[in-house]
């Protein structure tokens, strides 16, 4: 079976330039409580599902690590859930179940460079998701718990 894992935690404020910056909106989760479970994982991009409370479940690709190319000097975790939403939901429960690894961290010369990569990404990661393999862990008992 595959080696997945799981976080969840209310929605915090990154630094603002995801959505701003970027067209990127993620929804980042504190790293409050998870040194123990980040360092078991390298930093990088990962893919899964997440779970939104009062919404649903999403496909996912996420970022854990340092942004090289904004130079961030604490480590961020900050998924980027595929679909569209109106407003926000900083505060809201989200969970996640994380189920593969794409790539480890980089920098980047442009930004635009950056952000091609991470639509790179989440292409990677919409495929990889409709596969049997990954699919069904969007039944993961954890994205259904309240626990
Ligand atoms: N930042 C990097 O510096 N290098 C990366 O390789 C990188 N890959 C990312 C991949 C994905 C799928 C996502 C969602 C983000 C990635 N980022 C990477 C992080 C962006 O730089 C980050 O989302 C941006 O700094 C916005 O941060 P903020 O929400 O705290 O404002």
């Amino acid at each position: 079976p595959l080696e997945t894992w799981h976080i969840g935690g209310p929605v915090v404020k990154g630094f603002g330039r995801g959505s701003k910056v970027l067209g990127i909106p993620t929804a980042n989760l504190s790293t409050k409580g998870y040194s123990a479970l980040l360092s078991e994982h390298p930093s990088g991009v990962y893919f899964g599902w997440a779970r939104l409370s009062t919404h649903g479940v999403y496909k996912m690709v996420m970022s854990i690590g340092w942004n090289p190319y904004f130079n961030n000097t604490e480590k961020t975790i900050e998924p980027w859930l595929l679909h569209e939403f109106d407003g926000d939901f900083y505060g809201e429960e989200l969970r996640l179940v994380i189920v593969g690894y794409i790539r480890p961290e980089a920098n980047f010369t442009s930004l635009e460079s950056l952000i091609a990569k991470i639509h790179e990404d989440r292409s990677i990661a919409e495929r990889a998701l409709d596969i049997p393999l990954y699919l069904k862990y969007k039944d993961d008992p954890y994205l259904k718990g309240s626990s």
